[in-house]
């Protein structure tokens, strides 16, 4: 978009293996207390998005990420750039007149939230297959992208094609999260336009309602099996308060669930994505990655925002008191 400038990066991609992610980051305004909301109602502002959750997750365990992606010209868009900077995330941001994305975060009761988009004509969903770098895609250890970004419009989806097709010509791992959204787009559209990016990723992440979007199964297994069976090496089944199940290289793991009182599951799936593939780049084995992912979903579950909550590393500890992986 000729109006779009790029930005330069504040500081280039790390040296170090990094991981990349291209997504859409929206305002948030969450109410604080649990009931419907009303004149006069408080809410906060916060940030948030599946990819740049991650992104954040990843940072704060001490890993290198660059997130790619569009934001308004406004000072909303300045927030969420001097934010994910301030928790060491690179940006390198397509800077749009159009406005930021905004989420409706309700908490009708105390255990149940009900999300709004506000999400038409705007920057997220501007992104352009442009917009993506080669060489810092081409650079990475790992690009992870969602099923969200390609539900915001063609622009967005092609954009996610594009980095998803340099990063696996160039032996990229390439990380997906199905993260299906029913207010974004149908059943039918989102298989469609996920499955030929399965085909070319390395590692799935889905829920078993996500993965029977692309696979038939029965159970955890049988549904990780048939992720895999479409190309991908690595599948992750996430069960929530059950934990995971992963088929990694053709071996089965099982993690369970860390135990925790849950305060707001949003972001949940995010954070344990953030946690495996922190140590996917950092070169540690399946266990460990699945065992940190375990309790980024427990930080995330057990306190309130997507990723506010979420620990360095050297705050593992604070949660790890449980059972290892079962295998
Ligand atoms: O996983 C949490 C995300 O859903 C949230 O941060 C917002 O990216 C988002 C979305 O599109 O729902």
């Amino acid at each position: 978009m000729s109006s779009s400038t790029q930005e330069p990066s504040p500081s280039s991609p790390s040296p170090r293996p990094y991981l990349v992610t291209v997504g859409e980051v929206l305002g948030v305004l969450s109410a604080p207390e649990p009931g419907p909301l009303g004149l006069g109602s408080a809410l906060r502002l916060g940030i948030a998005g599946a990819e740049s959750n991650v992104a954040v997750g990843v940072s704060r365990l001490g890993g290198a990420v660059t997130w790619i992606g569009r934001v308004s010209e406004d000072d909303l868009g300045e927030v969420i750039l001097r934010e994910l900077r301030a928790e060491g995330v690179t940006t390198l941001a397509v800077r749009d007149p159009a406005p930021t994305s905004l989420l409706l975060k309700e908490r009708r009761t105390a255990t149940h939230s009900r999300v709004t988009y506000y999400r038409t004509g705007t920057a997220g969903g501007r992104l352009s297959p442009r917009d993506i770098p080669e060489d810092v895609i081409a650079g990475a250890a790992v690009l992870h992208v969602t099923g969200i970004t390609p539900a915001l419009g063609d622009g967005p989806a092609e954009a996610v094609r594009r980095a998803v097709d340099i990063a696996a010509d160039a032996g990229v791992t390439v990380s997906l999260d199905i993260n299906f959204r029913s207010l974004l787009w149908s059943e039918e559209e989102a298989t469609a336009v996920l499955l030929p990016l399965l085909a070319r990723s390395d590692l799935v992440f889905a829920g078993p309602h996500e993965a029977r979007l692309v696979t038939g199964g029965q159970d955890a297994l049988g549904l990780a099996k048939g992720i895999c069976a479409l190309g991908p090496r690595d599948a992750v089944i996430k069960l929530g308060a059950e934990g995971a199940l992963a088929l990694l290289d053709g071996q089965q793991y099982r993690q369970p669930a860390i135990p925790v009182r849950v305060e707001d599951s949003v972001g949940a799936g995010d954070a344990f994505v953030a946690g495996y593939l922190a140590e996917l780049i950092a070169g540690e084995p399946p266990e460990r990655r699945l065992k940190t992912a375990a309790l980024l979903g427990a930080f995330a579950v057990s306190t309130t925002g997507d990723w506010e909550g979420l620990p360095r590393r050297a705050e593992l500890a604070l949660l790890d008191h449980h059972d290892d992986v079962v295998r």
